[in-house]
Formats: structure tokens, C-alpha cells, sequence
């Protein structure tokens, strides 16, 4: 049977978790409260309102809608200013040979991010041509951890989600996927990836028989 692989973005193809840190900290600092690495962790994965509505309660700062709006639009040009210098060497290791040899076997590759700004990073990394299709922040409503994005995903390239693995760095992706019905492979670190069925340090660490193995039940 056919299978599919739906990949996030940020934290599992590149990183660009410290360039959301530069600008978010930025515009925390202009409202005068200070923003930590920390704090960015929880936001890895969160759509750009919600990241925002989180920051100003840590900053114990209130604004309404509007303002909300002004605040998350400059935040994204200072954000968009830095992506739009991202290279090809920015692609996380792994990466390449993994989307290549899925390629050669045939295997469908989708994305799947909270990012309305998908297309540009996968321009910039010359990553966009691996994907038959893309589904980002500009096509779902529902936040992960609602299997929202990763289920489009699955119908775009026309596979049950049964017959697809996820690869997420984030707890609220993973558990997107889980409630999908989907396959798991956690990036990054085990405590942070609770549910995932393998977590690896990277993609260099993951091979095609392993994906093949863990959607037909075999691991
Ligand atoms: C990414 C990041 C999040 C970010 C979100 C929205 O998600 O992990 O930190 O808030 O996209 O990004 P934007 O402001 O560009 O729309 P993912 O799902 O690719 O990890
Ligand atoms: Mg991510």
C-alpha cells in the first residue's frame, strides 16, 4: 500500500524558532517586559495569534483585538525581513537524504505547519520542490493540537491518515497526530515528544524500511 509522510516545519526541516525568538523578544522588550528562551519553547508549534495572546499574559500586559492585530502584523515583517535571508545551509541535518530517498521510493510528502509563511521558507531552503503538496497556517483554523492541518495533509496527497507518519519537534504536534490517527516520529528530545511512537535526535537518524516498518505495524 501506498504511504505518506506530513512534515512540520520549524524544528524538524530548519530552525527557525530563533528567528519567531528575535522578533517576539523584540516586540516584548518595546512593551517593556522581557521575553526567555524558555518561554519560546511553549510557542513551538502555536498559530501567531495564539503565540502572541500568550505573550502579553506573561507580560502581564493587556490590548484589545486591534491592537492585537497591529502588534502580530509587525512582529510577522520583522520575522518575514529575517526568513527572507534564510539559505539552502539552514536545512536541519538529515533532511536532504531522507526527502530524497522518500522520493526514490515513491513515498507521498506533504507539509504540515501552523506557519503562513511556508512558502517562502521552503523557497529560501530550496526545500519546495520535495513536496507534492503543502498545507501551513494559511489553509486551517483549528491549532494544533486539533488534527486539523496533518488530516488535510493526508487528503491532499490522498492517503489515509492510517497510511501516514507525521515527523514533529513539538508536544502539540505530536499529540495533532496522535489524534489523527496518524504514525509519529518525534524530533528532538523524548520529554518533549510524549506519545510519539520513535524519537530521533535529527532526520539523519531515521531511514525509509524504519518509516516503512512503523506504518505497516511493524515496530
Ligand atoms: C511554526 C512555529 C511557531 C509559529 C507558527 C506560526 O510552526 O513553530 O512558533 O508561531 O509556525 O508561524 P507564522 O507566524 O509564520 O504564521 P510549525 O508548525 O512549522 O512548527
Ligand atoms: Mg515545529
Amino acid at each position: 500500500d501506498k504511504i505518506g509522510c506530513l512534515f512540520d516545519l520549524d524544528g524538524v526541516l530548519v530552525d527557525t524558532a530563533v528567528y519567531h525568538y528575535k522578533a517576539w523578544k523584540a516586540l516584548a522588550n518595546r512593551l517593556g517586559f522581557d521575553f526567555t528562551e524558555a518561554q519560546n519553547e511553549h510557542l513551538k508549534g502555536v498559530n501567531r495569534m495564539r503565540s502572541l495572546e500568550m505573550i502579553l499574559d506573561w507580560g502581564g500586559v493587556s490590548k484589545n483585538e486591534e491592537e492585537q492585530l497591529e502588534l502580530a502584523a509587525g512582529k510577522n515583517e520583522e520575522y518575514v525581513e529575517m526568513i527572507s535571508k534564510m539559505t539552502a545551509e539552514e536545512v536541519l541535518p538529515g533532511t536532504l537524504q531522507l526527502l530524497e530517498q522518500l522520493k526514490a521510493a515513491g513515498i507521498k510528502i506533504a507539509l504540515g505547519s501552523a506557519s503562513k509563511n511556508s512558502g517562502l521558507i521552503l523557497e529560501r531552503t530550496n526545500l519546495a520542490h520535495y513536496f507534492d503538496a503543502i498545507v501551513d497556517g494559511n489553509h486551517v483554523t483549528a491549532s494544533k493540537p486539533d488534527p486539523e492541518v496533518f488530516l488535510k495533509g493526508a487528503a491532499a496527497i490522498g492517503l489515509e491518515p492510517a497510511h501516514c507518519i507525521v515527523f514533529e519537534d513539538a508536544q502539540a504536534g505530536v499529540q495533532a497526530a496522535i489524534n489523527g490517527g496518524m504514525k509519529v516520529v518525534g524530533v528532538g528530545q523524548q520529554n518533549n515528544l510524549q506519545g510519539a511512537n520513535i524519537v530521533v535526535k535529527d532526520l539523519s537518524e531515521i531511514s525509509v524500511t524504519q518509516i516503512i516498518d512503523l506504518v505497516n505495524d511493524k515496530v
